[in-house]
């Protein structure tokens, strides 16, 4: 199961506390200052699976900064830590409910969290007036982010039509995912990816009337292909309205987001090995997986 939403806490490092110290009772103060706590970065990865990592974790901390020693020590920084965020992330702060950055390409790293400064140790506070200063500044906190994850899926093509049409069967066929195929409604409960020729195709759960209004699987998935630039429209050839079928699914991506309708399209008639003589509907092509010919006609197609 592909998480594309979670919920995480994220948080630089604390700055080490000050110390207060001195050579020796009654001479100079020695109290070094508190390292600084490390730094959170994100860095994406074409590892569409990643936010899974966050279904057991929900907190992410970089290392806090080490206290002061006397002798003048300054305690060591902390460590940074790297959040390994897969491409498409948006991050969301859950409190303001506002985006923080969208992460849209492979390996970009971003310092999202900054770690808080070392408090400084009573070395640095001695003046001519006071030569034992007994105070020392405890470290600083590190940022710390209540955030949203929420996975867009940066993929090139995205198979959709109704429930059953062969979307599943078609990506198996195009690249090498193993998506589950079942001669039922609602075989894929989450979307299933695959790369051809280092493209990404999204196979998202079928559509049905109302699926806006939340019917089926609802439209959740549709933000997985919001940002495809083809949309590969699988009609199932035995189907005795194609039309119908056809409309259907544009309806829902129109109440969805009409920016959907400017995308360019290709229909496909599927399981055409069912079906006798030639059909047509629109500009469709017709495809089987059991017809390696019209298998080969559609990836030189895509490619
Ligand atoms: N004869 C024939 N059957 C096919 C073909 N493609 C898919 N099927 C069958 O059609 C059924 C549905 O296929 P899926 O690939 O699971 O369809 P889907 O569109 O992903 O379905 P959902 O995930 O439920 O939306 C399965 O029983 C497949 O074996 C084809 O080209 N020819
Ligand atoms: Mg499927």
């Amino acid at each position: 199961m592909l998480l594309d939403k979670v919920n995480v806490t994220f948080k630089a490092g604390d700055g080490g506390n000050g110390k207060v110290s001195f050579k020796k009772i009654g001479r100079g103060p020695d109290g070094g200052s508190g390292g600084k706590g490390g730094d959170l970065y994100v860095v994406t990865s074409s590892d569409l699976t990643l936010l899974n990592q966050f279904s057991r974790q929900d907190l992410v901390v970089a290392e806090h900064g080490v206290d002061g020693g006397n002798n003048n020590r300054h305690g060591k920084k902390g460590n940074d830590i790297e959040v390994v965020l897969p491409v498409g992330t948006s991050i969301i702060n859950s409190e303001t409910g506002k985006e923080v950055i969208e992460l849209t390409e492979i390996d970009q790293r971003v310092k999202l969290l900054k770690g808080g400064n070392g408090g400084w140790g009573n070395f640095e506070f001695r003046s001519a007036r006071n030569t034992t200063p007994m105070k020392a500044q405890s470290g600083f906190p590190g940022e710390t982010l209540n955030a949203t994850l929420n996975l867009k899926l940066i993929a090139d093509y995205g198979l959709i039509g109704l429930p059953n049409s062969g979307k599943s069967s078609l990506l198996n066929e195009l690249t090498d995912a193993k998506a589950k195929i079942g001669n039922y409604a609602f075989t894929t409960l989450s979307p299933n990816l695959g790369v051809f020729k280092n493209k990404i195709i999204a196979d998202i759960p079928g559509l049905i009337e109302g699926a806006v209004d939340g019917k089926g699987l609802g439209i959740n998935f549709l933000k997985h292909i919001e940002k495809v630039k083809v949309l590969i429209h699988c009609i199932d050839a035995t189907s005795d309205n194609y039309k119908r079928d056809y409309k259907i699914v544009r309806d829902e991506l129109t109440k969805y987001n009409l920016e959907m309708l400017k995308k360019k399209e290709i229909i496909l008639l599927t399981k055409s090995d069912l079906v006798s003589g030639k059909r047509k509907f629109m500009n469709s092509i017709g495809v089987s997986i059991y017809d390696f010919e019209s298998i080969k006609n559609l990836i030189k197609l895509l490619s």
